[in-house]
């Protein structure tokens, strides 16, 4: 029999992968999207599957509008992927950024526990739940110590998923993953923002990408592989909890280089802090300068996942490298550029 799934924020990287995944193996999908005076299509159009899904007005907040939701699409499984997620804004935007990450949550599973509870559910948490790192590499049993109201936000977003699955039985997991990318990610967030910049560098469009802490580490994976991650979390006999992570992380400058390289740029940098520069060899033009207003009120140093256990329960590894991941993205942000496509 055909399973239905819903996926909340479908209209985002990940939402837009999985959503993908998801009809290649079969799944009627029902995506939830939050209104917007924008068209907010542009992945599910990308992937061409925009016509293959159903679209529904769903939003986070809306606590009746999620249980009529729940009650009339009936699905077998239930990715909660729509976040505030963008770590910078949530100290602009705390109190918003905690009613949609961690109380939206709640309102997922009380609408699911009350109307059809055979759900299975998968809640998108976070390595910045690990934040000021307490142990490294980071596993599911690592302490957790956030340090933005997003990963605070989230870190409740966590732990109500387990409580509901321990105190009401629920198919409930969630998905601890470390940062993953694609030409599909979002334009805010730092591997977007080199890969798009230094192709607009390349092309003469502009001459310099800004960036803020570049000495912060990340442990950096494709979109694509992660979404089979959670896929797999909800085919398992019992519900638990997964780190997702390569076990490989790199810093911002390094991105930034093996951007370049795909872009045939030569990057060394010169200066320390806000002084420092990323100088392109082969034409000696400075392309990358620091700007402080990019710096975080609390930063996040260094990411490095051990998924170990999603690797031995759910046979899952992944498969992109960082250094491919960053050629992948330099290509696609180039031909956008050059060819004056939209960009979301
Ligand atoms: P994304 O591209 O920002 O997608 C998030 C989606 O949620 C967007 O479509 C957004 O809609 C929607 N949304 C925001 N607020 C909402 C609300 N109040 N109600 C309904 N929808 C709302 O993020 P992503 O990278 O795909 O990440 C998916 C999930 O995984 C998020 O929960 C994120 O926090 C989490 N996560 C991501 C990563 C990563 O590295 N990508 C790692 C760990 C966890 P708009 O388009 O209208 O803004
Ligand atoms: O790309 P970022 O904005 O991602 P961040 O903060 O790690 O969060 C992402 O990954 C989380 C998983 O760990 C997700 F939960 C979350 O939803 C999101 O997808 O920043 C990465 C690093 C930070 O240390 C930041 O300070 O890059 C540094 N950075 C340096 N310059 C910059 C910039 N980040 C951004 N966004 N823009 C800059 O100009």
């Amino acid at each position: 029999m055909t399973k239905t799934a819903l996926i909340t924020g479908v209209a985002g990287q990940d939402g837009a992968y999985l959503a993908h995944l998801l009809l290649q193996k079969g799944y009627k999908v029902v995506g939830g999207i939050r209104r917007s005076s924008n068209s907010t299509h542009g992945r599910l159009a990308e992937l061409g599957i925009e016509r293959d899904i159903q679209i529904i007005d769903f939003d986070l907040s809306d606590l009746p509008n999620i249980w009529r939701t729940i009650s009339e699409v009936q699905p077998d499984e239930v990715y909660n992927l729509a976040a505030q997620s963008f770590v910078k804004t949530s100290w602009a935007q705390p109190l918003y950024t905690a009613d949609v990450d961690a109380i939206g949550v709640t309102r997922m599973l009380e609408a699911i526990r009350t109307v059809n509870p055979k759900a299975r559910f998968y809640q998108a948490s976070t390595s910045e739940m690990f934040g000021l790192v307490q142990e490294i590499p980071q596993r599911e049993v690592t302490p957790f110590y956030p340090r933005s109201p997003y990963g605070v936000a989230k870190l409740y977003g966590h732990w109500i998923t387990v409580n509901y699955r321990e105190s009401f039985d629920m198919f409930a997991c969630s998905g601890i993953l470390f940062n993953h990318e694609s030409p599909l990610r979002g334009l805010d967030f730092v591997t977007r923002k080199i890969s798009l910049h230094l192709s607009r560098v390349k092309t003469g469009e502009i001459e310099c990408l800004e960036l803020g802490n570049l000495e912060a580490k990340r442990d950096w994976g494709f979109a694509g592989d992660y979404v089979e991650g959670m896929w797999m979390m909800l085919q398992q006999p019992n519900p638990s909890d997964y780190v997702l992570a390569t076990g490989d992380a790199n810093s911002i400058s390094y991105f930034v280089e093996e951007v370049g390289r795909a872009l045939d740029m030569d990057i060394v940098w010169d200066g320390t802090g806000l002084q420092q520069r990323g100088i392109d060899r082969k034409t000696g033009k400075v392309v990358v300068r620091v700007n402080e207003a990019y710096y975080r009120p609390a930063e996040v140093d260094l990411l490095l996942g051990d998924a170990t256990k999603a690797k031995e329960k759910l046979g899952w590894t992944p498969k992109v490298k960082v250094n491919e991941l960053a050629q992948m993205m330099a290509k696609a942000d180039y031909d956008r550029v050059k060819s004056g496509r939209v960009l979301f």
